[in-house]
């Protein structure tokens, strides 16, 4: 669509074309820069007051956050998101507390080099070494996985931010000649293990449409922040979906699979079903919806302040998933409050991540929920109109 064009459409129309458009629409958004954040007064006081401390989430397990524990399928890492800097707003997570969810298998060989098979409804299939797949790898971005069983009980700790090099999945599959038949991407993973599991099934693989790879610029990863992929991230070689959920994104590649039109969904895609917000569980793979990350909002941390002559709180939090610019944010604190527009906000792209803050000063003293919402209707935040995020504070100080 030309410029031109586009100024002639109005709010309704355009939004119809763009969805039209939506692989180009969507690739332009990403792009797309906002303007600066809108500083306002009460944000500025906090610069000459005193912080007098941090206040934590009530009714929030206490996990040791950024500390590997159990093994194999059981195996957790939780990142700590309270204490990051929204003057870096392109923070990413350090490679050794990036969340985990599911550790390398004590079955994973590391003595026979590593391949991923290509088969299925191809012409001719074939092995890529790691080698291979290193030579050819690039600079893929910031990009934030979440896992879709993120939760309130584990400080919403399973979401993380990384700097990824890898192959797009496109220069993959261009390499191998599909037959006509051939409409889906079975992507698989090394997943037996030594311990049974007591929460989770074993077996990791998902089915994709090439367009959803290419839209989503799905790559595979040989590396994450400058260093070759750590085992429990899924070495040598995992799968990343950006904007996707984390169950999506398959670790330890071994196999990718050209499938038809009536293609079995895998145990995983049924596990994840509801968590993905599919309609039930399908039978048939291109009965699944895309594993998007809805646009979603929290808060990170509530600072207690001495500024502007009292006490008064600063609410930090982030934004993340998405596939549009969100143009303002309504923040609640339940029971007292109705929503009021969130003070400050920059939001230059749907991903990895962006930052808002608000400042607060309660009326009375008790314990409060904090609720986010997206202004826009036409935004769709499923999960965070739930309340999923929702977090609670006590405040005894006003
Ligand atoms: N082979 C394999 N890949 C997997 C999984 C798994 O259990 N086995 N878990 C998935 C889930 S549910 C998530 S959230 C992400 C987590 O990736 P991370 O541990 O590197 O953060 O890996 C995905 N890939
Ligand atoms: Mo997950």
């Amino acid at each position: 669509m030309t410029r031109v064009h586009r100024k002639n459409l109005g709010r309704r129309e355009l939004l119809k074309s763009s969805l039209a458009a939506a692989g180009v629409w969507l690739a332009g958004f990403r792009e797309a820069a906002w303007p600066e954040p809108v500083r306002n007064r009460e944000i500025e006081s906090f610069q000459n007051g005193k912080k007098l401390g941090i206040m934590g989430f009530s009714d929030e397990e206490q996990f040791p956050m950024g500390k590997l524990f159990g093994a194999e399928l059981d195996a957790r890492l939780f990142t700590d998101l309270s204490d990051l800097n929204p003057e870096i707003p392109h923070e990413t997570t350090p490679t050794d507390t990036f969340y985990i969810r599911t550790g390398a298998s004590q079955l994973l060989d590391s003595h026979t080099p590593w391949t991923v098979r290509v088969s299925g409804l191809l012409e001719r299939p074939f092995d890529l070494s790691v080698s291979e797949l290193e030579k050819a790898t690039q600079p893929m971005g910031l990009h934030l996985l979440e896992c879709a069983g993120n939760a309130r009980r584990v400080h919403f700790g399973m979401m993380s931010v990384a700097d990824w090099q890898g192959v797009p999945l496109t220069e993959i599959l261009a390499s191998a000649k599909a037959k006509p038949e051939s409409s889906r991407v079975l992507i698989s993973g090394f997943d037996r293990y030594v311990t049974p599991s007591v929460t989770s099934q074993p077996g990791a693989s998902w089915i994709f449409t090439p367009g959803e790879l290419k839209s989503a610029q799905a790559f595979l990863a040989t590396k994450m922040n400058g260093q070759p992929l750590p085992r429990d991230h899924g070495a040598p070689v995992r799968l990343v979906v950006p904007g996707w959920y984390g169950c999506a994104c398959i670790k330890w590649v071994n196999e990718i699979v050209l499938v038809d039109e009536f293609a079995e969904a895998t145990s995983q895609m049924r596990e994840y079903a509801s968590r993905t917000m599919q309609t039930g569980v399908p039978q048939l793979a291109k009965d699944y919806r895309p594993a998007a990350i809805e646009q979603a909002v929290m808060p990170i941390r509530v600072e207690k302040w001495f500024a502007g002559g009292r006490i008064k709180y600063r609410i930090i939090g982030i934004l993340w998933g998405g596939s549009c610019l969100v143009k303002s944010l309504g923040i609640r604190f339940n029971p007292e409050e109705d929503y009021v527009p969130v003070d400050s906000f920059r939001q230059a792209a749907n991903e990895p991540w962006s930052f808002w803050e608000h400042s607060w000063t309660p009326k009375k003293p008790g314990k409060y929920l904090i609720w986010l919402r997206v202004m826009e209707p036409a935004v769709v935040a499923r999960r965070l109109e739930a309340g999923y995020y929702v977090r609670s504070v006590e405040i005894t100080e006003v």
